[in-house]
């Protein structure tokens, strides 16, 4: 089973504007309500392409509620710790230039007791896991080495942890070594201190972190594909090219498929091969971190990966 910590859920609330204009009121022509945060999406993903998959984490309130039903509707298992403050709402903001403006709250303040119960979840949950795929941020009150926490307690379990996270979350995480992690630009340069503008500069730095006891580090290159990292090794994935509708949530397609090829146990080319078509995938869809099984089956033809 793939479990997917969502530990800061949140509804996504997708509005169309016109135009956004600080200090004027404006109307939105629509609004459409999802279930979101990362993790969620990762869980989306896999869950289509048909594995057992489990989303826990944090809910509380009318909106925890609201992605409890959700979760159902989308066929998506869950098993999440009730708290009492309320699930979070994240905005999403499309003008007619198609920019996406987004606000993204908080999260609710996570008492002792129930960061501690939800502790005991996630041993449970460990033994009954392959996969430990953890996405985002965290809820108010949750210390920020929790990744680290629950990575350390993931290997002594023999379990894989995938890690696509940001900040502070990111770099006590991967003092616990996590498998997977995936840093944007801005990361790495957060976690090297080092500047990254092209792809040599980017291998270093994988390499550098692959170092660090991490196994497996990818880098994404927008549309050009991504770098992967894995053992000794630097793979180049050129993906096809496509109409991108919403690219937002292709991370977290990729990460779903990535936690699939594991969890089938593809060799790394064909977990890589999965992961990319998957991200793709969602970039031609309107729905966030949502894709088609057929479609990835058609792209994931057309990935062109090599040793570099
Ligand atoms: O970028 C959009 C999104 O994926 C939304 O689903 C929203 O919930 C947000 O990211 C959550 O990100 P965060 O890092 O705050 O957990």
């Amino acid at each position: 089973m793939i479990t997917v910590l969502n530990l800061n859920a949140s509804i996504d609330k997708r509005y169309e504007i016109k135009d956004i204009e600080k200090g004027k009121v404006m109307r939105a022509r629509s609004v459409e309500n999802t279930a979101g945060g990362k993790g969620i999406h990762v869980a989306n993903v896999a869950t289509i392409l048909g594995e057992d998959v489990l989303a826990t984490g944090f809910l509380g309130g009318k909106t925890g509620e609201f992605i409890e039903d959700k979760l159902k509707d989308m066929g998506i298992k869950g098993d999440f710790s009730k708290v009492e403050g309320s699930t979070r709402e994240c905005l999403a903001f499309i003008t007619d230039d198609l920019e996406q403006t987004e606000v993204l709250e908080p999260g609710p303040c996570i008492k002792e007791e129930e960061l501690k119960e939800f502790l005991i979840k996630y041993d449970d949950l460990l033994k009954k896991s392959s996969i430990i795929s953890a996405s985002g941020s965290v809820p108010k009150k949750v210390p920020k080495d929790i990744y680290k926490t629950l990575i350390e307690k993931a290997r002594k379990e023999g379990k894989k942890f995938l890690l696509d996270t940001s900040g502070e979350l990111l770099l006590k995480g991967i003092e616990a070594k996590p498998f997977f992690i995936k840093p944007n630009q801005d990361e790495i340069e957060m976690i090297t201190g080092n500047k990254v503008s092209n792809e040599k500069e980017i291998i270093k730095e994988i390499k550098k972190l692959r170092e660090m006891g991490i196994e497996c580090v990818t880098v994404s290159l927008g549309k050009d594909g991504s770098l992967v990292g894995y053992k000794d090794k630097i793979y180049k994935v050129e993906v096809p090219k496509i109409k991108a509708i919403n690219p937002v949530g292709s991370g977290d397609s990729f990460v779903g498929g990535f936690a699939v090829g594991l969890e089938r146990g593809y060799n790394i080319k064909d977990t890589i091969a999965l992961a990319a078509a998957c991200g793709t995938a969602n970039a031609i869809e309107e729905e966030t971190g949502f894709l088609r099984k057929e479609v990835v089956d058609e792209i994931a033809k057309d990935i062109k990966i090599s040793v570099i």
